[in-house]
């Protein structure tokens, strides 16, 4: 029988010096949170979640009911035991500091508790994404200052994908590891072990609708796929994906390959991308790097960014990594 993911992290914490048990205990009950968000998000419309909360979050967008449950289930599973500082997610304007009648702990924990959720209603697949830190030296009372460290400092990443099957995909900076829970045990059981990109692709994500937003050295690339093997074009031809759901396009890429991109477009002016530094793009550029794939803004290396607010955005480019050189040597070319 394959490894399960707990027995997994203990034989990985042997490998940290120092390690005492701490790390692993936050790891459960991540894991768990995700055991939950996963049966929440099966059941649907069986057991009324699906449809708008008729709030907003601070990113002035629409809230889902499992919005707002699977956040309340990432802070019901991690604040109690003691590994926390603090907490911070897409869907809490400010971050959530450990309440009073619990220990605290030495680490802070950043979150998307639904990511990709306007898919939900729609039946299509959705995730969790999450990243560990450490909370600074001598700090008990963490602010979100605490939280805006290059994601070089991140110690851990993972998401959760709830799709035909439910998976957990994890890196503690010793490459990536895949889970499948199997439902009859309730347990994530290591199904893709040490997974790798493949350093070139033929399949590029990215949504067309923002086209005439773009910079130049995005639209040329995309152009090139786009004709193929055709005069102006590139040495082969080219498939597209657009899921709406980050953690099914990181996935595949994990799996087969691929380049995804939510570019700078100047759709809207100050908005620098679309994607969450914090608790999208750090967190998935750790494992996609941890994988052989590469993370970029266009310009600049996504995990080497010094954050400038908890809900900071910013472009991404992430994925096979000739291709996203590529794409790097035209914003450099431009
Ligand atoms: P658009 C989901 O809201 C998300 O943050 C990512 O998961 C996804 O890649 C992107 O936004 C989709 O954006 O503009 O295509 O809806």
């Amino acid at each position: 029988m394959s490894k399960n993911l707990v027995q997994f992290i203990i034989e990985e914490q042997r490998q940290l010096p120092g390690a005492n048990g701490d790390f692993t205990g936050l790891l459960s009950d991540i894991i768990m949170a995700c055991k939950q968000i996963a049966h929440s998000v099966n059941k649907g419309a069986l057991i009324g979640v699906l449809g708008s909360a008729g709030s907003e979050n601070i990113q002035g967008e629409t809230q889902k009911k499992l919005d707002v449950i699977t956040n309340d289930i990432f802070i019901e599973a991690n604040q109690w035991s003691g590994h926390l500082a603090a907490m911070a997610s897409e869907e809490m304007d400010d971050i959530y500091p450990i309440p009073a009648q619990y220990p605290k702990g030495k680490f802070l924990l950043t979150f998307d508790p639904l990511d990709g959720s306007s898919n939900i209603d729609v039946n299509i697949s959705v995730g969790t994404i999450f990243s560990i830190l450490r909370c600074p030296e001598g700090v008990t009372n963490p602010s979100a200052e605490d939280f805006l460290q290059p994601g070089t400092q991140q110690i851990c990443a993972g998401y959760a994908l709830y799709g035909p099957s439910t998976m957990l995909v994890l890196t503690t900076g010793h490459g990536v590891n895949g889970f499948t829970l199997n439902n009859d045990i309730g347990e994530f059981m290591l199904t893709h072990p040490n997974m790798t990109i493949p350093a070139d692709t033929q399949e590029f994500a990215i949504n067309m609708s923002n086209q005439r937003f773009w910079e130049a050295p995005v639209q040329r690339y995309v152009d090139e796929c786009v004709k193929g093997k055709t005069p102006g074009g590139r040495e082969k031809n080219f498939n597209m994906r657009w899921v709406a759901s980050m953690v099914a396009e990181v996935h595949r890429i994990l799996i087969r390959g691929g380049i995804f991109m939510y570019p700078f477009d100047n759709k809207e002016v100050g908005k620098a991308g679309k994607l969450r530094l914090l608790y999208e793009s750090n967190p998935m550029s750790f494992i996609v790097e941890q994988a052989g794939g590469v993370c970029s803004t266009g310009r600049e290396r996504i995990m080497e960014l010094k954050p400038t607010g908890l809900h900071q955005r910013v472009p991404v480019i992430l994925g096979s990594k000739n291709e996203v050189e590529r794409v790097v040597g035209y914003h450099k070319g431009a």
